[in-house]
Parts: structure tokens; C-alpha cells; sequence
């Protein structure tokens, strides 16, 4: 099995990708991983390291990635828009020697504790291919952290044949080819940006085209231009799309809808896909949105069909090797319709474990080796509906999986908060947004609250609605009810 980046010569002069800077081919996108991978193995690296990269959306970060695999060592993309602490927990928790980075985050990768600092800047033109590593399929190629029902992210391990397994599933499914061109607007350190656009795109000599960031305008301005024929992107985008479409006159509207026309397919994931953002979107861009499933843990699972039904509310039917069942709370498998219960994976697509958590990978699958998603589903003629989460700990904004304890813990140090509680409350836009419930004998406010977190959380963390009470509600157990508080707001 050839692996996404020993493939690369293949393509050779097709454009892999277009990036602010400009268009590189596969064999420029080859010969730049090599030069990289040339300096990481002269500066120590082996197989097996984890190696840490901060790079924008761009040629580099793709050449980066590539670099690291050629090595045998473990990817572990950062988040662009995470404070330092959040890196520096990801560096230590994950034991990273390395860190790569673009010249705009000089700043901010001084101040990190540890790692060894590689500018990307530094990489000198040498093209003589690195000794490659006995690299199997098995080995361990990324790790990704999301964050859970623990106060703190847990780094999710992929080997090279999990990820392709993710790959291999989407492009059957969707029919990718080397004539595609896809429109790049999702983070990298990702599932959704970086598996299913990035690298299923790399894997048939398809064009990815990034954008340095999300803005809806250049969005449709990309579309209209005739070139792309896939996008895909979480609900807070579709949403974004539509309010900007909103706001254009009719004429405008009408040359919006004809740029999508050569558009072959568009797909929604990472939350829940509302019925109303689906019709709209069908309605001013011609395309019924492919509503699809999945999670780190087990990259993606089930979607909506390609050429046949896109069912309205429905997540579809499992994707090709993957397995799924529905199993009630006492852990019996669902046999009867409409019957809710958890959705549990099992497929070769499934993560290999949480880097250095033996307990926490145990305690996520059953005894017999499924996974266990935590997404409550009813089964209901062949299509699979999700219905919530049976934590009420994470929410989902924008497409952001968050963890309430891990914020809750941040704001315990805030000076003014003595007890805090955080939800996730529904909203058309994002899903969900964070809400924080404090009790604060300084009467604390959001905006110098939100203002306090910036250094210490990312963006989309924040709490966006603040409440303060007396007191916590709480059960007779002493347990906060944070559904009271969901009432509250
Ligand atoms: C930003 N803002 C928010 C949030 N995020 N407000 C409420 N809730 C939020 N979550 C505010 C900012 O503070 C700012 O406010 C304003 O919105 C614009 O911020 P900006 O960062 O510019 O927003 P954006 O660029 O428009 O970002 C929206 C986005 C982004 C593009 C939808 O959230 C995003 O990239 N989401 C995708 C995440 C993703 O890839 N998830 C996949 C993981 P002000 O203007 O007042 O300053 S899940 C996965 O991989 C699994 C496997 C799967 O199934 O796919
Ligand atoms: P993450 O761990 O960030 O990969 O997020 C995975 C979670 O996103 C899943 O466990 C679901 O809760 C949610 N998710 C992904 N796709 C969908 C979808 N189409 N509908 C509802 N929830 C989704």
C-alpha cells in the first residue's frame, strides 16, 4: 500500500496546491519535504519522535507534514489560534522535541518552554532524499488532541493505516480525482481540514487551494470564478455563506447561485447540519448539502449518499468498512427501530489509542473492541439520526469540540470568581456557544471577563453569555445541575 506523500512524484506537474504565495506542483511539494525532512534528520530527528509544526494554511505546512512522515516521526499540528499555554500543554503531554514554525509566530514559539525551535525559514535547499526509515503501514503517523469529558485535551493517535482507511473510504465515496479542486477553509491540527479536504485531495494529485482564513465574501468570489468543484465545511460556515448572501441584491443573488454551478459536490460535518441551513443552502446555491458523521477518535463513519438520497436530519448509512451499532444503556445492542441509544465504531479507521493514556483508551471501548462515540442515535430505515450527546460537558462551537471542565478549571483563577459552572447553549450561528454560570462577590462582567481569557484560552473557548447567581443550583448529591442552568439563560 503506497502511502498519501510516497505518491507525490506521480502527479508531478499538476498543481498540489495554491496558497496565498502562489501554485506549487507535486514535485515541488516533493522536493520541498525532502529539503525539510533533510533538516529535521540533521538536527536529530528519529523515527518514532513526536514533532510539533505551527505553520499557516500554506504550501510549507502540507511540505512540513509530508516531512515529518518520510522521517517515520509522529505529526502533532498545533493550533493556530491557541494561546502559548495551550501549546505548551500539547508539547509536553505528547513529549515533543521539535517544533517547526513560520516566521509570524516567532514571537509567540520563543516564550514556549522546551522544545528545540526550527524556522521554517532555516531550511536549506538539499535535495538528496533522506534515508527512509522501514516504515510501516501500522506505525503511529499523527497526533491530533481534542478535548473530552476530562478537564484536559487528550492526544488521539493515528497510524499511517488508520488515516488511510479514512482516506481510502472518502475518495470511493465521494468519487475524488486528480481533476478535482478544492476550496481549503478549516483549520489543519483537524480531522475535517486536514483528512478529508487536504489529504484525500494529496492522495489522487487533486488541487487543494487554501485561503489564509474564512471570509465569506472571498468564499462565493471563488465559487463564481468557475474552478472549484468540491467544498466542504462545518454549519457556522453555511450559515455564514447564507447571512452573506442575505445581505446582496437580487441581481447579485441570482450570479451567486450560477457561480456554484460547477460544483460537483458539497459537504457538511463536524455538528449537526439544521434542516433549515440544508434547504436554504439548497435553495440559493442549487446544492443539496451531503450531511456526514465522525469524530477524531475514528475519523469518519457514516454519511449521506453521493448519488443517492441526502436525507434532511439524518447523518446516513455507514461508510464503506466501517461498522455500526446503536447500544442501550444497560449495554444491549439495538435491534428495534427508533429505539435511542449510543453509537459505538468499529472499523480500520478507528484511532490506535490516546497517546499515554492506557485508562482513558481502555475505558473508551467496550470488551469486545468497539468504540464508544458517546452520541446518543436512533436508527430509523437505514439512516441513522443523532439525537445529542450523553455528556453535557462538551459542546460543539463552530465545529469546535469543547470541553466545559477545561474551562470551568481556567476561570476557577480568574481573582473575582469564587464558583463557576459553564454549558453550551444552543444558537443558530454557531451551534452551540459557551455560557458561563459564576458566583463572584465582585459582581465580575463578560466583557473584562472575556478580555482576562484572551491570553488563556482559544477564541472560540471564550464564554460569550455570563450569569451571575448567589449560588450554583445543585442536586441533593451536591452536583451542579447544569441543565438549570441551560434554563437560566
Ligand atoms: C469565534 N467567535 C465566536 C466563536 N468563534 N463566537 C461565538 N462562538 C464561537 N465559537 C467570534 C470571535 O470572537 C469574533 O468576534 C467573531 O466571532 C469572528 O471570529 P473569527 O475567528 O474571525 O471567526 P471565523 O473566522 O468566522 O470562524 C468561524 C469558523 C471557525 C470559520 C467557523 O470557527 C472554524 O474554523 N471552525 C471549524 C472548526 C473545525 O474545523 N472543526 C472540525 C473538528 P468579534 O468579532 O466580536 O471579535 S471536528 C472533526 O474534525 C470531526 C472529525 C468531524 O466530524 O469533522
Ligand atoms: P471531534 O472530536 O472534534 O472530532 O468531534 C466529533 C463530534 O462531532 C462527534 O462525536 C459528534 O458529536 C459531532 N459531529 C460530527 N459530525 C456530526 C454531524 N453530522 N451531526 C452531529 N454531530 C456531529
Amino acid at each position: 500500500m503506497k502511502l498519501v506523500f510516497q505518491n507525490l512524484e506521480y502527479f508531478r506537474n499538476k498543481t498540489a496546491i495554491i496558497d496565498c504565495r502562489g501554485k506549487y506542483s507535486y514535485s515541488e511539494l516533493n522536493d520541498r519535504s525532502v529539503c525539510i525532512a533533510n533538516y529535521l534528520l540533521k538536527t536529530g530527528t528519529k523515527k518514532g519522535d513526536r514533532i510539533a509544526f505551527l505553520i499557516a494554511p500554506e504550501f510549507d505546512f502540507v511540505a512540513t507534514l509530508f516531512a515529518i512522515w518520510k522521517l517515520g516521526a509522529i505529526a502533532v499540528p498545533l493550533c493556530t489560534i491557541h494561546p502559548v499555554d495551550e501549546w505548551q500543554y500539547v508539547i509536553d503531554d505528547s513529549q515533543t522535541k521539535r517544533v517547526v514554525y513560520g516566521e509570524e509566530f516567532l514571537g509567540q514559539v520563543v516564550q514556549l518552554n522546551g522544545p528545540q525551535l526550527v524556522s521554517i525559514l532555516d531550511i536549506e535547499p538539499i535535495t538528496i532524499n533522506p534515508q527512509h526509515p522501514n516504515l510501516v503501514a501500522q506505525d503511529p503517523s499523527l497526533i491530533l488532541y481534542t478535548s473530552g469529558t476530562t478537564s484536559r485535551p487528550k492526544g488521539v493517535l493515528h497510524t499511517h493505516q488508520s488515516l488511510n482507511a479514512t482516506i481510502h473510504s472518502l475518495v470511493c465515496s465521494w468519487r475524488w480525482t486528480f481533476e478535482d479542486h478544492i476550496l481549503h477553509v478549516l483549520p489543519l491540527h483537524h480531522t475535517h481540514g486536514l483528512v478529508n479536504k487536504l489529504l484525500c485531495a494529496m492522495s489522487v494529485g487533486a488541487t487543494c487551494e487554501f485561503l489564509p482564513k474564512f471570509d465569506a465574501e472571498t468564499v462565493w468570489n471563488r465559487f463564481s470564478e468557475g474552478k472549484m468543484t468540491l467544498f466542504m465545511a462545518v454549519p457556522t460556515i453555511y450559515s455564514k455563506l447564507i447571512a452573506f448572501w442575505e445581505e446582496q441584491t437580487g441581481v447579485k443573488q441570482k450570479e451567486l447561485f450560477k457561480g456554484c454551478k460547477n460544483l460537483r459536490l458539497m459537504v457538511s460535518g463536524s455538528a449537526a447540519l439544521p434542516v433549515s441551513v440544508l434547504d436554504k443552502w439548497e435553495s440559493i446555491s442549487g446544492h443539496r448539502l451531503l450531511e456526514r458523521y465522525g469524530m477524531t477518535e475514528i475519523g469518519m463513519a457514516i454519511a449521506n449518499s453521493y448519488s443517492g438520497e441526502r436525507r434532511a436530519g439524518y447523518i446516513g448509512t455507514p461508510l464503506p468498512d466501517v461498522i455500526v451499532r446503536i447500544v442501550n444503556e444497560i449495554g444491549d445492542v439495538i435491534e428495534t427501530v427508533h429505539e435511542q441509544g449510543e453509537i459505538q465504531i468499529k472499523g480500520a479507521s478507528v484511532f490506535k489509542e490516546y497517546w499515554n493514556k492506557p485508562q482513558e483508551t481502555k475505558d473508551s471501548f467496550t470488551e469486545d473492541g468497539w468504540f464508544k462515540t458517546g452520541d446518543s442515535a436512533i436508527l430509523v430505515n437505514g439512516y441513522y439520526k443523532i439525537l445529542g450527546r450523553n455528556s453535557v460537558d462538551i459542546i460543539k462551537s463552530g465545529g469546535y469540540k469543547i470541553s466545559a471542565l477545561e474551562i470551568e478549571s481556567k476561570l476557577l483563577d480568574h481573582p473575582e470568581i469564587d464558583e463557576c459552572t459553564v454549558v453550551g447553549i444552543a444558537d443558530e450561528e454557531w451551534g452551540e456557544i459557551v455560557a458561563a454560570g459564576v458566583v463572584s462577590t465582585f459582581n465580575v462582567q463578560l466583557l473584562t471577563l472575556q478580555d482576562w481569557a484572551k491570553d488563556k484560552m482559544a477564541p472560540y473557548k471564550i464564554p460569550r453569555r455570563l450569569i451571575v447567581l448567589n449560588e450554583l443550583p445543585r442536586n441533593v448529591l451536591g452536583k451542579v445541575t447544569k441543565n438549570e442552568i441551560k434554563k437560566l439563560f
